[in-house]
């Protein structure tokens, strides 16, 4: 987006603020580091300009994320008391469309205040009101950096810390591709404000839940690499969530990990589900596309990362991958 026309979207946003004092904001469900930072950056700048806020969310932050919140700065829909009644303007951050805030989606759709929106994801659909998105930020947060520079507020340790805390999940400590000259000199102001980097990075990467890591020790017992090499293959069962003590997210990322094996082209990771369905995840490294064969199975994604939902037992899905896959590998696509 052209920086005069973004600086035109901030100038209307701050009209809006200065008109409308009284605002809740939320973020999508199952908050990420850039929800809960954007949540959190964007209250606490609001609060820092004398204006009422509150940050209502679908789902709570999480284990490690609850760190970063102070008791009581954001509240659960459902599980804290609510009201919205007297707020007069509506942000929602870090996603574009209500129904990624769950249940506070259908409140925020249905109240009669003005609504802005602050993304990093491409826009889909129409939006009821301010829209501010641009897709070459790395985060929301780096979004919320731009706005409070054009605020000339001050960077304070709380603001830079939830800042921090979006720009580093979402280029994944700083590799991702879409880790910007920018996002770098937003971490440096933030460390200048006082972010130890150490201690939001712990929490978030550098802790890992000993079930997950029970998991992940039966997961790679189980990996294999077919076709010369060229695919990586891994699955998880029900029977190992059982033992490991698991819970769903424990297996988050696994999908990677059999990427990342040297030589693996494309990586692909089996999730038993009960109902006798399963989850295939499918990754790629550059220059390959995988997201055909999702789709072959009725599912989708990006070029470099789809999933599907199959039906069937593991032995008789992880069959029809192997069989789809060695289409496209006899087709030269993974040479
Ligand atoms: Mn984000």
């Amino acid at each position: 987006m052209p920086e005069e026309n973004l600086s035109t979207l901030w100038a209307r946003l701050i009209e809006l603020i200065e008109r409308l004092p009284n605002i809740a904001v939320s973020s999508h469900i199952h908050p990420d580091g850039d929800a809960i930072g954007s949540v959190l950056a964007f209250s606490r700048m609001m609060k820092d300009i004398g204006k009422e806020v509150s940050c209502v969310m679908a789902h709570p932050a999480g284990r490690q994320l609850e760190l970063f919140c102070k008791p009581g700065e954001i509240l659960q829909l459902g599980v804290d008391e609510v009201d919205l009644a007297g707020r007069n303007l509506l942000v929602m951050l870090d996603a574009g469309a209500w129904n990624r805030l769950g249940k506070v989606g259908d409140l925020f759709a249905a109240h009669p205040a003005t609504k802005a929106c602050i993304d990093h994801h491409p826009a889909v659909g129409d939006f009821p009101g301010l829209r501010i998105v641009d897709s070459s930020a790395s985060s929301t947060t780096v979004l919320l950096h731009r706005f409070l520079r054009f605020l000339s507020l001050k960077l304070t340790r709380e603001i830079a810390e939830a800042l921090y805390l979006g720009l580093i999940v979402d280029t994944i400590n700083f590799h991702l591709p879409n880790t910007t000259e920018e996002a770098h000199l937003i971490a440096a102001e933030c460390l200048a404000a006082g972010v130890k980097p150490a201690e939001v990075y712990q929490p978030v990467f550098g802790t890992m839940r000993f079930a997950r890591m029970r998991l992940m020790s039966e997961a790679f017992q189980n990996a294999e690499v077919l076709f010369d090499g060229r695919v990586g293959f891994m699955c998880t069962t029900l029977a190992m969530m059982e033992r490991s003590g698991a819970d769903e997210d424990d297996d988050d990322g696994f999908s990677d990990l059999t990427r990342n094996i040297e030589g693996v082209r494309v990586g692909v990771y089996l999730r038993e589900l009960p109902g006798g369905k399963v989850k295939v995840s499918w990754r790629a490294k550059e220059p390959y596309s995988i997201v055909e064969i999702a789709q072959a199975f009725g599912g989708g994604g990006h070029v470099r990362a789809a999933g599907a939902l199959i039906g069937g037992t593991l032995e008789q899905v992880k069959k029809q991958v192997v069989e789809k896959v060695a289409e496209h590998v006899d087709a030269g696509a993974f040479d």
